[in-house]
């Protein structure tokens, strides 16, 4: 528990000052635990575990590319990369006519996919209304060929088909607006009077919003700015005056959402026992892109979601409809092709809360009361299964998408699941069912190395640290917005900065130890030692690039050792520097690779 606590005060330390660049200085704080605690409001919300974000407004038109010039990364931000003045932009929605929006269809693709909820853009940054709004005639029925409002279908399509429906709502950064905040290349930033954009546009709109929907799951606010923690907590009085049972997201700023969102495509490395949602976009943008191929699989999203719903969270995967209203082919393929594995594994996901066995060599577990669910990933040569600190008595284990036992033994606390071969599932489900209370998650089990992988991972965050050195996540991106994040091990300067992993080596033999980190140009060169059972490694640091948020991250695999273990059992692998200097390197794992 210590360790998380401390990486997510890290984690949060970072936000805070303002790592995320440009795009964002938004603190992430954990929500006023009162209100996440007001248990039967959100517990739909909690069991419902994967919904779908969907951005759509008038740069879905421009597909990412403006006068000749195309852009890479968050499209939704294109008026802001290409500095296109409100004027001009304003005239996108001329010709915005999405006459192949249905939203039956949509609506069923999210029923289809198993998502529980859907949050659309009801207005972005670019300060259009996707509704029909009273508040600002730059609105798709005021302003645009198409003049019919697509929310009013979709809210009662979704509400038919049985999915919570949720708007995203960007209450701060208006760059259609003098007053609205983010606009500097139109709008002196000096100039602007936040609380008259919030007083004319933004809560008018958002009271549209939670009046003309029907019920609503979520109101999804993002980029706070502009108000204080007084002020926030009275417009979100005044909203929820409105709709009591709409949950409110984290980015409604000053700590006071309902329930946590962490960063863009990132998901915390070790169970966080909270309301939470992870945000991850199904290619490299938000709002669509024509020219962004890069989709996540199926097997990939399916993953995403288990290891997400391991760690205790939800799973809101984005999807950018075009112009004309239409979803990329990828995403209507892969979402249903999740939403097939969903069928027959849904009891693992729906409903569950986070696995009390840390990830594993083959994957990652999660929990109902008396069940513990193996999602594995990943098949071990000889199809044993090992799940090692399983205390408690099992009665009965079986896969889960066809009801079939398997058979098991255990041995100590260790559990024993025999799988059958060959399936090519992206994650084939097992369930253990077992007598008595769910036990604790013990964040200081020994990561376990077998002959039964490729590579065995020893990650950053199951280091014991000491002196100076630290744990961290990381942020950088590829595109722009595009944030990726790595929990590394930083500031080893001194020999004293020591890390300690401490591993279980199930099969004796010869391992090969290769470190996976990031190493600037002032760290490179510098003497390391790895001291495993008795003996001493030397290594010295490989310069593998510099570190920028706004960057991509290069790490290396560098390859130091090669190390016999004699004798299955636990053992201790210290890092360090061996003389005082600059940071060592960012570690991002171990690999132990059996030989
Ligand atoms: C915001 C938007 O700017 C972006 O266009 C998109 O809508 C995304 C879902 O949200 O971007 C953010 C906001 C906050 C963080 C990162 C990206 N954050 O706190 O890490």
């Amino acid at each position: 528990m210590q360790t998380i606590k401390a990486f997510l005060i890290v984690f949060l330390f970072i936000l805070n000052n303002g790592h995320n660049l440009d795009a964002q200085g938004t603190a992430k704080k954990s929500p006023d635990t009162e209100k996440a605690k007001d248990a039967s409001k959100i517990q739909w919300f909690r069991d419902a575990k994967f919904g779908l974000f969907i951005h759509w407004g008038l740069y879905s038109k421009l597909g990412g590319e403006w006068n000749g010039k195309r852009y890479y990364g968050s499209g939704e931000w294109i008026m802001n990369q290409a500095k296109i003045s409100a004027k001009e932009y304003a005239r996108i929605a001329n010709d915005f006519n999405p006459v192949d929006f249905n939203a039956e269809k949509w609506a069923l693709l999210a029923k289809d996919a198993g998502v529980k909820y859907m949050v659309i853009t009801a207005k972005h940054h670019e300060g259009f209304s996707m509704f029909d709004s009273k508040v600002s005639r730059f609105n798709i029925v005021d302003a645009t060929p198409y003049k019919k409002d697509p929310m009013k279908e979709l809210s009662s399509a979704c509400r038919r088909a049985g999915v919570k429906f949720g708007f995203y709502y960007s209450q701060f950064l208006d760059w259609h607006e003098p007053d609205g905040g983010g606009n500097d290349w139109d709008f002196d930033e000096k100039n602007k009077d936040y609380q008259q954009y919030y007083q004319q546009k933004s809560i008018p709109q958002l009271k549209e919003l939670l009046t003309n929907y029907g019920p609503l799951g979520i109101i999804w606010f993002d980029m706070p700015g502009g108000l204080s923690k007084e002020r926030t907590a009275l417009m979100i009085d005044t909203l929820k005056a409105l709709q009591p049972g709409a949950l409110f997201s984290s980015r409604v700023g000053n700590g006071l959402g309902d329930y946590i969102d962490f960063g863009d495509s990132e998901t915390p490395p070790t169970p966080i026992n909270d309301v939470w949602e992870a945000i991850y976009t199904h290619n490299d943008t938000w709002g669509y892109i024509k020219h962004d191929m890069n989709f996540k699989s199926s097997k990939e999203i399916i993953q995403i979601l288990a290891n997400v719903v391991s760690k205790g969270g939800n799973l809101m995967l984005n999807i950018g409809p075009d112009g004309n209203g239409d979803i990329p082919y990828y995403s209507i393929k892969f979402l249903k092709e999740t939403g097939n594995w969903l069928k027959e594994n849904g009891e693992s996901i729906y409903g569950t809360t986070y696995g009390f066995i840390p990830a594993q060599p083959w994957g990652v577990t999660s929990s109902k009361p008396g069940k513990l669910f193996l999602h594995v990933f990943e098949e071990p040569l000889n199809y044993r299964v090992l799940v090692p600190g399983f205390k408690e008595k099992v009665t009965k284990i079986y896969k889960l998408s066809n009801k079939m036992p398997v058979t098991w033994y255990k041995k100590g606390s260790d559990l024993f699941v025999n799988i059958s071969p060959g399936t090519h599932s992206p994650d084939q489900v097992f369930v253990v069912e077992y007598e008595g209370k769910k036990p604790a998650y013990d964040s200081s089990a020994a990561t376990m190395v077998t002959t039964q992988f490729k590579e065995n991972y020893i990650d950053a965050i199951s280091a014991k640290v000491s002196g100076n050195a630290a744990i961290n996540s990381l942020t950088f991106s590829h595109y722009f917005g595009d944030w990726k994040h790595a929990v590394c091990i930083t500031d080893q300067r001194n020999p004293e900065d020591g890390v300690l992993f401490n591993i279980r080596v199930e099969d004796k033999g010869d391992y090969k130890i290769i470190l996976e980190y990031a190493c600037s140009g002032a760290s490179a060169n510098q003497e390391g030692s790895i001291e495993m059972n008795g003996q001493y490694f030397l290594f010295r640091t490989l310069h593998s690039g510099e570190f920028n948020a706004g960057e991509p991250l290069m790490f290396m695999q560098h390859s130091i050792a090669v190390v016999g273990i004699k004798k299955p059992g636990y053992y201790s692998m210290l890092i360090k520097p061996l003389k005082p200097g600059n940071e060592l390197f960012k570690l991002k794992r171990v690999i132990l690779q059996p030989i």
